[in-house]
């Protein structure tokens, strides 16, 4: 296997031969200086040459665990062999025709695998974006034509995007909306259910923010209400069981449409196919992307046929939406999710990932909350004792972690969430091991 071979097969060892950056990387790196733009940033500058299974192998020869699946994509794993193996016979086939104006059949099975994975049993149909922000767009769209109003509700924390309504929509200034305003109009927040700084039931926060979505928005007002059954961005939060079910009844009493944006949490991450399933609520559109590909751009809304009808011939679409090559990505993606029960590792993995960070929290009082549902973690880093963010600990930590050969993501409001999002490929003893790695980073930066 030559060093541009990826995939499972590549040997699953975190493996440093030089500093984090190395040589190589740095150079690299003055490369990405001169041409990129620097409002395109970078957490981890090791530049990639190979990945499979549970590893990022980088242009020094350094071998790094993967904890972050590219922000919660290489699910089924980087370069997986499904997935490689449907791109290469649809790249020999054709690359593109545009399927507003000549179709193909992987457009209409991607279409037909969301109808049977998404949540509920209703008719479903859905139409195929490149990105997550172009998803949650259209499913806005597709809302107001659907209910002839205008305001879409979002909540606290929220993250959907950085095109101009989902800047709207997402919640954090800095760095995804600061100096790009103005933002589009008609977006409504409510606030959300934060179990460590609210102490609330699922019902009470429900109440909370139903209250604010009917008095300062009027339902008579309201398109839909988009939100991440568990946030991404803002921190992997969860709400309180109770929460989803009683937005999702009171939005089907008003005829408001529920949006579930499950582009981070979707595709087997939570240890189900969406985080929804795991309180049985059924939304009334879903946005995906991220995991649905393998790594290619892809995205989709799907939902209840008519909504998904509402809108005239014509106006939904995109020169590369659904594209057939990243449409066989996500079939073989699909084929993984299956073969492999994706679901059911993802909840093995994420009962490992528990037993850590429990221990760990047990042992750093700067740990004050371990959250999240099967490989889809996250711990609050906050002062001991109370709930004051402490985002210096979790760059420490997380740059600790980078240095030992462990790449891990941080997010949330404050910048003090530690997130974990392994690929579901990832080896057990890998695993155990980025967790030993994390442990001593934690003690390293006391
Ligand atoms: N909705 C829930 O998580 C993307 C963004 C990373 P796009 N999250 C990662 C960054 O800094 O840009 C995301 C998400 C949820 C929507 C999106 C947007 O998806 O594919 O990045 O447009």
């Amino acid at each position: 296997m030559n060093a541009t071979t990826g995939g499972p097969g590549l040997p699953q060892e975190r493996r440093l031969v030089t500093e984090i950056p190395g040589p190589a990387s740095v150079a690299a790196l003055e490369r990405k200086r001169a041409h990129v733009a620097d409002g395109v940033g970078t957490v981890l500058p090791v530049f990639v040459t190979a990945a499979g299974g549970g590893v990022i192998v980088d242009a020094d020869g350094n071998s790094l665990i993967d904890l972050g699946s590219g922000i919660a994509v290489t699910s089924v794993g980087n370069a997986a062999p499904a997935v490689t193996r449907r791109v290469h016979e649809q790249v020999d086939a054709f690359t593109h025709t545009c399927f507003m104006v000549t179709p193909y059949d992987g457009y209409v099975d991607v279409c037909a695998a969301l109808t049977e994975v998404t949540p509920g049993d209703h008719a479903k149909k859905s139409a195929l974006f490149n990105s997550g922000a172009e998803a949650v767009e259209n499913a806005v769209k597709i809302s107001r034509v659907a209910t002839g109003r205008d305001a879409v509700g979002v909540f606290d924390h929220a993250y959907h995007g950085r095109t101009n309504l989902t800047m709207a929509m997402t919640a954090k200034n800095m760095p995804y909306k600061h100096g790009f305003g103005p933002f589009a109009g008609e977006v409504y927040r409510a606030p959300l259910s934060y179990p460590l700084r609210d102490g609330l039931t699922g019902e009470a926060a429900a109440a909370r923010a139903i209250d604010v979505l009917d008095k300062q928005v009027g339902v008579d007002n309201l398109a839909c209400v988009v939100i991440e059954p568990i946030l991404g961005e803002g921190g992997f939060v969860v709400p309180a069981r109770g929460f989803l079910s009683a937005l999702a009844d009171w939005c089907s009493a008003q005829g408001v449409v529920l949006v579930a944006d499950e582009i981070q949490s979707g595709f087997c991450r939570t240890g189900d196919w969406f985080a929804c399933d795991h309180e049985g609520v059924v939304p009334d559109l879903v946005t995906t992307a991220k995991g649905i590909a393998g790594g290619l751009p892809l995205a989709a809304v799907t939902g209840r046929a008519e909504l998904m009808d509402s809108v005239h011939p014509g106006g939904l679409g995109g020169t590369y939406g659904g594209n057939p090559v990243a449409c066989a990505a996500a079939l073989g993606a699909l084929e993984e999710m299956r073969a492999h029960d994706l679901a059911g590792r993802a909840r093995v993995i994420g009962e490992r990932m528990s037993a850590h960070l429990e221990k760990l929290r047990a042992e750093r009082d700067v740990i004050a909350d371990v959250r999240g549902r099967g490989a889809m973690m996250a711990i609050e880093l906050c002062r001991p004792g109370t709930t004051e963010p402490d985002a210096a600990r979790a760059a420490a930590v997380n740059n600790a972690c980078h240095q030992a050969g462990v790449v891990t993501l941080t997010c949330g409001t404050w910048g003090n969430v530690f997130r974990f999002l392994p690929p579901l490929s990832i080896p057990d003893d890998l695993l155990d091991e980025a967790f030993g790695v994390v442990e001593k980073a934690f003690a390293s930066t006391a």
